[in-house]
């Protein structure tokens, strides 16, 4: 059924363009991060994100077909129904997009950290499809193709897609909808969004990295330093309480947050409660699972003065998730308000607590 007319959540366009727009095209929509519990979105307030705006696209299952070619013994085409045919996996994992970053302007979380979403995933791993096909020697690459008139392709390393990449075509219990690429999905797990391929109909195994559409923001000298560069570093933001939100009074509050990472599984969240002078243990809300959202806990006594709430993430590879500061310091860059974080924003977020409880970007 629906839910209670009390619940009020919705995903909201970016602030930089309007969706739908007069053209009825949709942009980037982001989700109400506020006000999710647990870790899993449902998928009615998954973000949403478009190349250029397309259209979502109306798929027949019955018409649709994911075509397998290139460097392979035996080029395949399968339909849905052979798809589900064979064995298949169930696994948690986030989608985020490159765009994901924080601004001062920014008012809420949803705002800030809106273009991520987690999910649980049921498909067929990449790998049983494309030994089914016969990788020949001296492959190095897939290009993978989605089936709107925007085919947004992407080149992903075949290791990668050998290793834990699979074609989805459930989500959250039923089918993936539309918006997320009905009827079947590539998740390439801890990559960047624009390589979770929608409406996937085609997958060409290839020798070289090729430009194709997403990769106007991916010019690297060298295959693995490229491919690593895809990757989403820890990251962590507090949901509860965050900017837009109020305390009603000092006392005690279960501070309440996301993280995540491209790397793996979240290793350790801390949080601070002091601006970042002393850091504490969070706790997790369930077993963290690779490359998925992790829901952490800590529980806190305010004591009614000015406070700024910070959470910091470390994955199972050891990487840590840097302040803002020290992202400037690499870029070498100074760090002031107009800093913006270069490739992908993965800082720590402060909020800060006014003494009246108010809660706003520490950006701001
Ligand atoms: N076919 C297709 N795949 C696509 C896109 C698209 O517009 N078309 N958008 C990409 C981008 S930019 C991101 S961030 C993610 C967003 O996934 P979501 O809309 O399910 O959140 O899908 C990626 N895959
Ligand atoms: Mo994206």
């Amino acid at each position: 059924g629906d839910r209670s007319k009390y619940e009020t959540a919705v995903r909201a366009p970016v602030a930089e363009r309007a969706s739908p727009d007069a053209f009825g095209l949709v942009f980037h929509v982001n989700a109400p991060l506020a006000d999710f519990y647990g870790s899993i979105t449902p998928s009615s307030l998954h973000y949403v994100a478009t190349h250029r705006g397309a259209f979502v696209p109306d798929i027949d299952p019955k018409e649709h077909r994911l075509m397998i070619h290139g460097m392979v013994d035996r080029p395949l085409i399968f339909t849905m129904d052979e798809l589900k045919r064979l064995p298949f996996v169930t696994r948690q994992h986030f989608v985020e997009c490159a765009g994901n970053r924080a601004k001062p302007t920014q008012k809420t979380v949803q705002e800030t950290h809106g273009l991520t979403s987690n999910a649980e995933y049921t498909g067929v791993l990449l790998s049983t499809l494309l030994k089914e096909c016969g990788v020949q020697k001296g492959a190095s690459w897939i290009v993978a193709e989605g089936a709107e008139e925007i085919k947004g392709a992407g080149s992903i390393p075949l290791d990668k897609a050998m290793d834990d990449s699979f074609v989805a075509y459930g989500q959250n219990g039923e089918a993936i909808r539309p918006q997320q690429g009905y009827p079947l999905r590539l998740l390439v797990p801890g990559f960047e969004g624009i390589f979770q391929i929608k409406h996937l109909r085609r997958i060409k195994v290839v020798d070289k990295f090729l430009m194709n559409y997403n990769e106007f923001g991916h010019l690297r000298p060298e295959d693995k330093e490229l491919a690593l560069g895809e990757q989403i570093g820890p990251k962590s933001v507090i949901t509860y309480p965050s900017a837009g939100q109020r305390l009603p009074g000092k006392g005690f509050y279960e501070i309440s947050g996301l993280a995540w990472s491209g790397g793996g599984a979240v290793k350790l969240v801390e949080v601070s409660t002091d601006g970042g002078k002393k850091w504490n243990k969070a706790q997790f809300k369930g077993t963290p699972q690779r490359m998925a959202h992790t829901r952490f806990g800590y529980g806190w006594n305010w004591d009614g003065n000015e406070t700024q709430l910070l959470s910091r993430c470390t994955d199972e590879i050891g990487q840590v998730q840097p302040l803002r500061e020290q992202l400037a310091n690499y870029w070498n860059q100074p760090y002031d308000a107009t800093f913006a974080v270069t490739g992908l924003d993965n800082s720590i977020q402060p909020w800060t607590i006014a003494r009246d409880g108010s809660v706003t970007n520490g950006f701001a």
